[in-house]
């Protein structure tokens, strides 16, 4: 049961690689490393129908999945204030606005991807936010309702990824625990995506995240806990593999390290043969526990 692979595309551009100006040779690279698939930006209003014909065109016939695509909300990525938490109804509904406009793209894909969600403020009040807790979350989870009550009908999957504290609210959404919470309350097919950057810095020990996350964990944003390529950092990467097949995930691992380091190919050739030969010594693992079973 090998996993299934992914790239961010938009992480690239750490790199100088815009997939927008050259989409051939950067896709053509990536299917040969031998990845099942591209996240690729969401942005309806920004990339013209055109661009994202040619690019969705090269990825089908080069056999490249689109398994989610990537909303962006930090307003250094998005370029204006997408706030889902925001009190302010005109803030907010544009975030909303935004995403419904995001799930119609996905909508008219072969097959529709998926979509993250989460709060990030337009202004960082490290170490703790100003506002309410409570405030924060019943505004999130409203949009978070509105947004899944019209992606729903249309089968788009929605996801919570929590944000570390230094990104998104400082206290708010910030781990998988919360984020799971939320998925709870919501409902209508709402699920968690795990960053494994984030997770690292908010939650427990990956390996438990994922158990927490369990069922509604949709896709996972890879990187070690440096946010450089996988065995790079601290992760205990057996260990996480294991728990990933305890819960029988069977979405994508992208890759989302950022800043790319020390170039995309290496990055990107590296992360994938990593993470390979992960699973097969815990494939090894587990033929030698099914061995030492009693009755065997
Ligand atoms: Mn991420």
């Amino acid at each position: 049961m090998a996993f299934k692979y992914s790239v961010i595309l938009c992480t690239l551009a750490t790199d100088g690689i815009d997939v927008w100006k050259t989409p051939g040779p950067i896709l053509e690279h990536i299917a040969e490393l031998g990845y099942d698939g591209v996240d690729v930006d969401a942005e309806p209003d920004k990339i013209t129908p055109a661009q994202y014909e040619q690019v969705l065109g090269i990825c089908k016939a080069l056999g490249l999945k689109v398994p989610a695509m990537i909303c962006a909300w930090a307003e250094w990525h998005a370029g204006e204030e997408r706030n889902l938490a925001s009190s302010d109804e005109a803030v907010r509904k544009v975030a909303v606005d935004y995403t419904k406009k995001c799930v119609d793209l996905s909508a008219s894909l072969d097959e529709p991807a998926l979509l993250e969600i989460d709060a990030v403020a337009s202004e960082i009040e490290y170490p703790a936010t100003k506002i309410p807790i409570k405030v924060l979350r019943e505004n999130f989870a409203k949009s978070a309702r509105e947004i899944c009550a019209y992606a729903e009908p249309r089968g788009v999957p929605i996801a919570i990824e929590p944000i570390n504290r230094f990104e998104g609210y400082a206290g708010f959404l910030n781990s998988i625990v919360e984020a799971r919470s939320i998925a709870d309350e919501v409902g209508l097919g709402l699920g968690v995506l795990l960053d494994f950057f984030h997770v690292n810095i908010e939650d427990g020990p990956v390996a438990e995240t994922i158990r927490v996350a369990g069922e509604k964990l949709r896709h996972i944003h890879l990187a070690d806990s440096n946010r450089q390529l996988p065995g790079t950092g601290h992760i205990d990467w057996v260990e996480t593999v294991r728990a990933l097949h305890a819960i029988d995930f069977k979405g994508y691992l992208s890759v989302d390290s950022v800043p790319v380091k020390p170039d995309w190919k290496t990055l990107l050739s590296e992360s994938i043969d990593f993470m390979k030969n992960i699973e097969q010594i815990v494939e090894v693992q587990e033929s030698i526990d099914a061995q030492m079973r009693p009755g065997h």
